[in-house]
């Protein structure tokens, strides 16, 4: 105390920035709270968590509040160091008190919870709006594929109509690790165990861009390991989906660059200049499409085999992909 009386200015100005860093802390992106939801599932995650802060922030200040005054009221002024102060025992009252006031929060805390807790985990059904998309997300080392219906397949983005239910089976390969899929303005995260079909989903309510990451240490490129869900209208992602199909089958869908950025460039840089993989930019491989689906098939070293399991069609977009971006040296 006696150090805060000596030096009030500097007191004073701890305070004053301790108050302007509180502002951009609570602020929303990046700040203490959570992103704004754009679907039920996170609108019952963001009411939680607010529902929390607000008993969080008072046993905050009544603890610090009696805390600072017990200091002020109870310092030592005048009296020798070493005389004996009042010996106070029990106080029933005030016991209960200390007793029963946290044991109502929790109660409070975990019936609100468990009646959010249905509407966050939920897996919406279809609706009179339409039907429901479903769609396979599979975690790889380090990307995420999208597999809708009739065979169009999307890398580290998902496309999704607004307002329309979107079922997410969220898997890995057998020879993968544990990712776990998170956007949070969507819902909350789901493994995307090996072998394990995980079912999550929302239904979106604004169109936009809505981003998030593998929650899940899962390598040494986990960190790379991005996603983002791109919601449009609905007539304009009906469009997408029919055009991306018909491209995918003629090969201009952009898959192979996807690919290339995806699952490859993550760990051998965006040129083929290596990153934590060695550089590719001049191997052969990149331009042999059996040796380069092999290689995919198997991994090599500490690459993991990110492309096993593609259907021939993926294989046939990086190459050509490959060839084009490569090709000429
Ligand atoms: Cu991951």
């Amino acid at each position: 105390m006696t150090a805060l009386v000596r030096k009030p200015l500097t007191t004073l100005f701890a305070l004053a920035v301790a108050l302007a860093a509180a502002g951009p802390a609570l602020a929303g992106d990046g700040g203490l709270s959570p992103v704004s939801p754009n679907a039920p599932g996170a609108r019952g995650i963001t009411d939680t968590y607010w529902f929390i802060t607000v008993f969080i922030g008072i046993v905050f200040l009544v603890v610090e509040g009696l805390l600072v005054a017990f200091v002020i009221r109870y310092r030592r002024k005048a009296r020798a160091r070493d005389a004996e102060v009042p010996q106070i025992h029990g106080s029933s009252r005030l016991e209960l008190l200390w007793t029963t006031v946290p044991v109502l929060i929790l109660v409070a805390i975990a019936t609100f919870v468990f009646v959010k807790l249905p509407g966050i985990n939920r897996v919406p059904e279809a609706s009179a709006a339409g039907p429901r998309l479903d769609v396979t997300v599979t975690g790889h080392q380090f990307y995420w594929e999208f597999a809708y219906p009739d065979g169009v397949v999307t890398i580290d983005r998902l496309r999704v109509p607004a307002g329309v239910p979107v079922r997410l089976t969220v898997t890995a390969p057998d020879w993968d690790v544990i990712h776990s899929w998170w956007i949070p303005a969507l819902g909350g995260k789901i493994d995307a165990i090996p072998g394990r079909l995980n079912h999550t989903g929302f239904t979106a309510a604004n169109a936009g861009t809505y981003v998030g990451r593998c929650a899940e240490l899962c390598g040494i490129q986990h960190t790379a390991m991005l996603a983002s869900v791109h919601v449009l209208p609905k007539p304009a992602f009906d469009a997408w989906l029919n055009q991306r199909e018909r491209q995918q089958a003629a090969g201009t869908s952009g898959l192979g660059q996807e690919e290339w950025i995806g699952s490859c460039a993550k760990c051998h840089g965006l040129a083929g200049e290596g990153l934590v993989g060695p550089a590719v930019a001049t191997s052969p491989t990149l331009l042999d499409g059996a040796k380069l689906a092999a290689l995919l098939q198997v991994g090599k070293g500490q690459m993991p085999p990110v492309g096993r399991g593609w259907n021939g069609q993926q294989l046939d977009a990086l190459a050509a992909y490959l060839k084009g971006r490569f090709g000429n040296g």
